[in-house]
């Protein structure tokens, strides 16, 4: 199965006088893809074809080696000639049919709608995405039909999924700067239905430092998609296995509850096969391992991944002794991981260097640029979400890095919290699976804004007062979210 193509970051290029001034092109569109960018449609309405096929060429290889999809607009003869991703076009351009027999099969072909009639004959016509907009009224497209703003998005969105076309994905257009991208995201989206992201021209083209503006708007995409995910755990109450230590087993289980999942503590492996058919996700803590916990997490490892249910890695204190250090090992190659979160120390043992831990105390050493470029290696060669927990916690798919801020001193004067962070990403994870970091970032975020919360209560004078407050605003920011209150969102750093 092809991977599912991420539109959150939509960057079409301009070949408009002035947006580029004098810079080159192809190093904006790289400086794009360094910053983050998801996805790249190449629109050049005044160059010559063989000036077009000869960028389009140059453009392609720089998308291949950040393994993002490039796309044409209108000319898919052009697409079909250098074998690229997919072709976008307009409602004037070529119809989808002949669009996808000049293509072949297995190209991504997007579809420019301004009003419900066009997205519905488009989605119905099978068209892989569509370009709703015009958002804002824009200087870089001059014959915009209809300015729609995010209610005109939104009413469109209500219509897709009232006629059943919930599958297309959806990016908007016209007008989307770093500075409102958050919010066209949240107000453009219909209960039933929401953007997958926003697609820009000047925001990044014409930014002084493209990579930077690229960081920035993904950001703010990603941070409007959190309430999604949060309600999606609401929705579905997704089953959190936990085969974890002996310490934290009751307050993982609470902090699994608070966040919306249905979690079950159970650390025999001959459940696991059963457990996985539920739809839900595993934790493996290796907090307090032994040789027969470990032939048990690997047989539940291998269950879970039969069944196509996600696993996260806790690797407690890998680096503290010889036998950690090896059931690490004997882990990994044992199966796959849909995320490994553990703190610098830990994941630095995965990433092969010899740091000595003292017991499962977390410690940095690393400046942010060190630690995100290990967390970026181990998530490559592991193929996994990894998340690095600290003052700033660092994820990553290895494509796209992100930070988180938030969080508390007294997050780590409480025994077992980076355990239960496990537990919340575990039910992120299950209850959003097309988008496996996106939901850990969800799930980090809402973590460390709780903890914030908890901390500034008038009740909370250290430790013990602080672990029923942070439940109580786990389950606070939960309830907010899912009746549609996402102003905590505001606090995310
Ligand atoms: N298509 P900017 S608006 C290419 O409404 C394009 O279909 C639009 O540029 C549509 O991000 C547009 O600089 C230009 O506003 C968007
Ligand atoms: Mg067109």
């Amino acid at each position: 199965m092809a991977a599912p193509v991420d539109y959150s970051t939509y960057l079409v290029t301009d070949s408009t006088p002035g947006i580029l001034g004098d810079r080159d092109l192809c190093q904006v569109v790289e400086a794009a893809l360094q910053g983050g960018v998801t996805i790249v449609q190449y629109r050049d309405k005044h160059s010559s074809r063989d000036v077009v096929v000869e960028t389009a060429k140059k453009l392609h290889d720089i998308c291949k080696r950040f393994r993002v999809p490039f796309l044409i607009n209108d000319q898919v003869d052009v697409a079909a000639e250098i074998g690229c991703e997919g072709a976008h076009i307009g409602q004037d351009d070529l119809d989808i049919k002949q669009a996808r027999e000049l293509l072949g099969p297995g190209k991504i072909i997007g579809v420019t709608a301004s009003s419900i009639e066009e997205a519905l004959q488009a989605a119905k016509a099978g068209a892989d995405y569509l370009g709703i907009g015009t958002v804002y009224s824009t200087q870089t497209k001059k014959d915009t039909k209809s300015i729609i703003g995010s209610s005109g998005v939104r009413t469109i969105l209500s219509q897709l999924a009232a006629n059943g076309h919930d599958d297309i994905s959806t990016v908007c257009i016209g007008g989307i700067n770093i500075s409102n991208a958050q919010q066209v995201m949240t107000q453009s989206s219909a209960p039933a239905k929401s953007l997958d992201g926003v697609a820009v021209v000047s925001a990044i083209i014409a930014a002084a430092d493209p990579a930077a503006a690229a960081r920035e708007l993904s950001a703010k995409v990603l941070t409007a998609k959190v309430p999604d995910v949060i309600q999606a755990v609401a929705k579905k109450t997704p089953l959190s296995h936990n085969m974890t230590n002996l310490v934290v087993q009751n307050f993982a289980a609470n902090v699994g509850l608070a966040v919306g999942a249905s979690p079950i503590m159970a650390n025999y492996a001959e459940e696991a096969a059963d457990l996985a058919k539920l739809g839900g996700s595993l934790v493996i803590n290796m907090g307090t391992v032994t040789p027969d916990g470990l032939k048990n997490y690997i047989q539940a490892l291998e269950a879970y991944n039969a069944a196509g249910g996600p696993v996260l890695l806790d690797p407690v204190g890998a680096g503290a002794t010889a036998v950690r250090r090896s059931a690490v090992k004997t882990l990994l190659a044992a199966g796959s991981f849909a995320v490994i979160k553990g703190n610098e120390g830990e994941i630095q043992t995965l990433h092969g260097a010899s740091v000595t831990q003292r017991g499962v105390d977390s410690d940095s050493t690393l400046s942010l640029a060190q630690r995100a470029s290990v967390v970026q290696s181990v998530a490559r060669a592991q193929g996994a979400v990894v998340l690095m927990t600290g003052v700033t916690d660092i994820l990553s798919d290895g494509r796209r890095t992100f930070r988180v801020d938030n969080g508390h001193e007294l997050l780590a004067q409480v025994t077992g919290t980076g355990c239960t962070l496990g537990t919340t990403i575990s039910a992120m994870i299950a209850a959003y699976p097309q988008d496996t970091l996106v939901a850990a970032v969800a799930g980090t975020a809402m973590f460390g804004v709780a903890a914030e919360l908890a901390a500034g209560r008038a009740e909370v004078r250290g430790p013990g007062t602080f672990v029923p407050a942070f439940i109580d605003e786990l389950y606070g920011v939960r309830k907010a979210t899912a009746e549609g209150d996402s102003r905590w969102l505001s606090l995310i750093k």
